[in-house]
């Protein structure tokens, strides 16, 4: 299909006058990038991308990902003029408004043909390298005839200029996911000004020397576009194409200049903007014509996707690669039969090794499971015996050295996981869970389904010292909205809270565990960890304590509980390794598990703040609220206080008084 130039021109400036107009009406927004790379976002669109409004989850589309998040009207105007049912032009006129899909940033759960949630610089490119890769491992899997596609992302100044791109192309580069190809909107402007007020850096270079293909172009001539894109699409490693553009595009006395980057262009200058345009119609019309050429670029998928669909049903693992698309887990019978073996045994063993003993039976049965460690494989213990390594010679492969890159490989899982067809986990140190911080509260926003193993969860990981051990970072993690926050004690939660993970949809999930080994104090199922907490023992003697703890302070907890039963003193042990998911329970069992008119009492190696939810105030809060310290593991719980012989005669005490 061509369109002559002068049709091309009125389609690209059809998104400018769509963002100037939207943004002018919500009184809020960002029309500068809209604006200046409407007419690459129409080559693009126009010449390359594989879509099909229709069915915009077409498992084979190529993915599209704003990663420039603030252009949100860059997208919304895309998905529009190219025929997907949503957004509508009413859906438009309400942009930024409350429950319009169109939100301020572009939100994958608002709408079909938002791959990802963006706006948070950097990271809708770090995601791109997360969906590349999870196309080259189904391709691995599935072969060229289900999945064969690319991953185009608009990208900023600032996408460029976060940290975070340097551990996203370095992954990229050496994973030559060449299918990747990153339109940087080469404008030079950012908010405070000119890029030269902050960088003076030459980008190119350092793609390049990351193994990166670079390639520029005129941003507003479109044969040069198509030339720089063409270039990309060929060469085999990932692609950076600079486009070089003016911001704001358009409009008249505005455009180059950073006003035009987060603002309202006002009405005069859209006035100008118009007349600069040849646009003589009022806003949120569109000339017919212009709209027949869009919906025509809309329908060059369409036979396409139909000729896929054919090839799906013929193709013998169609099934399969079905199944892992609609994120639904194979038959788990045999996972559970063998975790129900364990309760009769007596494990002794880290929570990380519990991890570790878990996987090797689940990646054994969820093939789409992809594991990886930010170069902590050996403490986190992520590989097991199916897991071979994902790498260039083999993308079938299922375990992922994303190096140290905690925050790249957070992103990168989010990217699979919105991709579609794999399960990724992957972890750390628990205390480094703040490098990827923002993108697991993106994986929440997103509602990706990703395990984040974070080990070494406490002071108990001993002689590494404050640095490396954890303190506010559970209970901060656990204040995520849509984070599932796992402890589990021993190694059953353990197994039940992997469980609970790969089965959590619509939610990510961390798992918390110990460097330290634990005793195995659970010998009986069914599934206890999926209430969330669950007494664990109970009183013998009449009950005036129930005692809440988490991980490797439960055991702490029991002895605490015999300590005090020897006493005559009734005792309560709840495990807790999920607080949500307690406090999702219905009041009675929560009454049940919390009774009122008994002391209340909880351990944790971290943070006492936010436990009075509780124990009230009147409870007991054993934890530590300092920095941590370098010694051997079990003289930093007697230094801290958090041994049955410190805390035991402090529960007294407090009966006595109360
Ligand atoms: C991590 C992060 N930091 C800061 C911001 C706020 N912010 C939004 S856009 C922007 C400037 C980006 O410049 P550029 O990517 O060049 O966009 P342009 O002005 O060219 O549209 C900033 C700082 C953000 N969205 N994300
Ligand atoms: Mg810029």
């Amino acid at each position: 299909m061509t369109i002559p130039a002068n049709r091309l021109q009125t389609m690209a400036n059809a998104i400018r006058v769509l963002s100037m107009d939207a943004v002018q009406a919500a009184n809020s927004g960002h029309p500068g990038m809209p604006m200046g790379m409407a007419d690459v976002a129409t080559v693009l669109f126009g010449k390359f991308l594989k879509f099909d409004p229709a069915q915009p989850r077409w498992p084979d589309r190529d993915r599209f990902i704003l990663s420039a998040g603030h252009g949100s009207m860059l997208i919304y105007s895309l998905l529009h003029l190219t025929g997907y049912e949503r957004p509508t032009i009413e859906d438009i006129k309400a942009f930024r408004q409350l429950h319009s899909v169109c939100a301020g940033h572009p939100e994958n759960t608002e709408l079909p043909g938002v791959e990802c949630t963006t706006g948070p610089l950097g990271q809708g490119l770090a995601m791109g390298v997360g969906f590349a890769m999870a196309e080259r491992h189904l391709n691995g899997v599935f072969g060229e005839e289900l999945v064969d596609h690319k991953t185009f992302v608009i990208a900023g100044d600032g996408c460029l200029m976060e940290g975070i791109n340097h551990e996203a192309i370095g992954l990229a580069g050496h994973l030559k996911l060449g299918r990747l190809i990153v339109l940087w909107d080469d404008n030079r402007i950012t908010i405070d000004g000119d890029t030269s007020v902050s960088t003076s850096e030459d980008v190119a270079a350092r793609y390049a020397a990351t193994g990166w293909h670079t390639v520029a172009c005129d941003g507003h001539d479109f044969a040069d576009i198509e030339r720089a894109i063409a270039e990309a699409v060929a060469d085999p490693r990932p692609s950076l194409v600079a486009c070089r553009t003016i911001i704001g595009k358009g409009a008249p006395n505005k455009q180059g200049g950073h006003s035009v980057h987060g603002a309202p262009l006002g009405g005069a200058e859209i006035e100008a903007a118009r007349g600069e345009l040849g646009w003589t119609l009022p806003p949120f019309e569109l000339p017919e014509q212009v709209v027949a050429d869009w919906r025509a670029v809309g329908a060059r998928g369409t036979a396409e996707a139909a000729a896929w669909g054919e090839r799906l049903v013929a193709a013998p693992q169609g099934a399969e690669f079905s199944r892992r698309m609609a994120g639904e887990l194979p038959d788990m019978a045999e996972v559970e039969a063998t975790f129900n073996g364990w309760l009769e045994g007596d494990k002794k063993v880290a929570t990380r090794k519990a991890s570790e003993m878990a996987l090797d039976v689940l990646t054994a049965a969820i093939p789409e499971m992809i594991g990886g460690s930010a170069d902590l494989t050996g403490s986190n213990l992520t590989v097991t015996k199916s897991t071979t390594p994902f790498s260039p010679e083999d993308y079938s492969g299922r375990y992922v050295s994303y190096g140290i890159r905690e925050f790249g490989m957070a992103a990168a899982m989010n990217g699979m996981a919105l991709h579609g067809g794999v399960l990724p986990y992957g972890g750390t140190f628990l205390v480094f869970s703040d490098y990827c911080r923002n993108a697991i509260r993106m994986s929440a926003l997103q509602q990706a389904k990703v395990v984040y193993v974070l080990t070494h969860d406490s002071i108990g990981l001993g002689e590494d010292g404050p640095t490396h051990q954890p303190i506010e970072h559970i209970m901060s993690m656990r204040m995520i909205p849509n984070l599932e926050v796992f402890r589990p004690a021993d190694v059953i939660e353990t197994a039940e809270c992997w469980q609970l993970a790969v089965a959590n949809e619509g939610r990510p999930s961390v798992l918390a565990l110990t460097r330290q080994n634990l005793p195995q104090l659970r010998h009986a199922g069914p599934n206890q960890s999926a209430l969330g907490a669950y007494r664990l023992v109970a009183a013998q003697a009449a009950r005036k304590v129930v005692i809440v703890a988490t991980g490797s302070e439960v055991e702490i907890a029991v002895a605490v509980r015999s300590a005090l039963e020897s006493q005559g003193i009734g005792v309560d042990v709840v495990s807790a390794p999920s607080l949500s998911r307690f406090f999702a329970q219905d009041s009675a069992y929560k009454a049940d598990i919390l009774p009122a008119g008994v002391l209340k009492v909880s351990i944790e190696a971290g943070t006492t703040f936010g436990w009075e939810a509780i124990t009230g105030l009147d409870g007991l809060r054993f934890g530590i609220d300092t920095f941590g310290a370098s010694a051997p593991a079990d003289q930093l719980y007697d230094y801290f206080g958090l041994t049955a012989a410190k805390i035991t005669p402090q529960i007294v005490a407090a009966l006595q008084t109360n």
